[in-house]
């Protein structure tokens, strides 16, 4: 744990000192860099977690959705079909052997893009990896750059300690820029889902124990619900800026009426995103019936003061954010990030 620490704080320096000679760090940046901090101590934690959790697993595979032509959904033994595409760089964070060249084999983003047909106005695309974890590239740079989803590292498949089995892999060597604008903490582990441009909302709200099952919300079914705004620090983990954000939504307790669901005092309102941590964990966002009915949790539609929508790059289309009045709840406060649920497809009462 602590050698992750030092090379996270390595890392900054390394990054801090890079960007000093043109400019200073702004505050998101910082904000970023603590977020990632965060984030990167979690996900060790979490590591260990999901290797008792792929013993069980079946195969690895990547989707690839949003404004595509299709959505795909590749195994990763198809990916190995399509292509055996090789990149040989350095590696940040290679401790034993800085600056030795790997060779990676793996897919490029570009061909998957290929294969799924992509919007005309599509800016960006975010991957998503297990741990809910998430980076985003500029759509440009997919297409100029053999960035790959890497599944071998010199000869052998990569370990979930490796970040396999699939790793966002820049060529750092080939195309030095990349190393700065992409720097270490892009390359992203345990890759499983692309997400083009943005999405949209839709929402399925189940309840097994009240024999309701997948009534689905689309954004105009949300608009059309009573609108609350929130103006709140985020506990978001990554890409929002620091400082108070306004929300604009819909109270879960407002859609929960909407279905006719009752709660009782024992009920438990589960929201899971798209990530497969906000399943498979075993601390899932679950919300006691107290707090959804006592104070403002609220499904976020729209961000800021032009109340725009969310993007992928944020991890909208909807996102679950928590009013101030909801902190009398430790389990509820900013400081409690794993709450903040990004990218919200489903809510279960049980
Ligand atoms: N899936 C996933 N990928 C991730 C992270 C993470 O938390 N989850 N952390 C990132 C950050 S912040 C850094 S600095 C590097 C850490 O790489 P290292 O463990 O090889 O030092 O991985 C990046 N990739
Ligand atoms: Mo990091």
């Amino acid at each position: 744990m602590s050698k992750f620490l030092w090379l996270f704080l390595l890392s900054c320096c390394l990054v801090l000192g890079l960007t000093n000679c043109q400019e200073q760090p702004d505050v998101v940046q910082l904000d970023q860099w603590r977020q990632q901090a965060i984030a990167l101590n979690q996900s060790i934690t979490e590591t260990v977690a999901d290797q008792n959790q792929n013993a069980k697993n079946q195969e690895w595979q990547v989707v690839i959705q949003g404004q595509t032509q299709q959505k795909l959904t590749l195994k990763l033994s198809e990916l190995k079909k399509l292509s055996n595409q090789e990149i040989k760089t350095i590696e940040p964070h290679n401790t034993e052997d800085p600056g030795a060249i790997k060779t990676f084999k793996g897919i490029a983003i570009s061909t998957l893009l290929n294969k799924s047909g992509i919007a005309a106005d599509v800016k960006e695309v975010t991957f998503l990896s297990s741990d809910n974890y998430r980076v985003t590239l500029e759509l440009e740079d997919l297409r100029n750059y053999p960035i790959l989803l890497a599944w071998d590292r010199d000869g052998k498949p990569l370990t979930r300690s490796q970040g396999g089995p699939l790793y966002l892999v820049f060529p750092y060597s080939d195309y030095p820029e990349l190393s700065t604008k992409y720097f270490n903490a892009y390359w992203a582990f345990y890759v499983t889902d692309l997400i083009v441009g943005n999405e949209s909302v839709n929402l399925k709200v189940d309840s097994k124990r009240f024999n309701v099952s997948n009534q689905n919300f689309d954004l105009s079914d949300l608009d059309d619900l009573p609108q609350t705004t929130i103006e709140e620090p985020v506990g978001y983990k990554i890409g929002w800026p620091a400082g108070k954000i306004k929300f604009k939504g819909v109270r879960l307790r407002d859609l929960l009426a909407k279905t006719n669901l009752n709660l009782s005092d024992q009920s438990k309102v589960v929201v899971k995103g798209k990530s497969s941590v906000s399943s498979d964990r075993s601390e899932p966002v679950r919300l006691p019936a107290s707090e959804v009915t006592n104070c403002d949790i609220i499904l976020a539609t729209k961000w800021g003061e032009q109340e725009q929508p969310i993007p992928s790059k944020m991890g909208g289309p909807l996102t679950l954010a928590f009013s101030s009045n909801c902190r009398n709840n430790v389990t509820l406060s900013p400081k409690n990030n794993q709450y903040w649920a990004t990218l919200v497809e489903k809510v279960e009462i049980d």
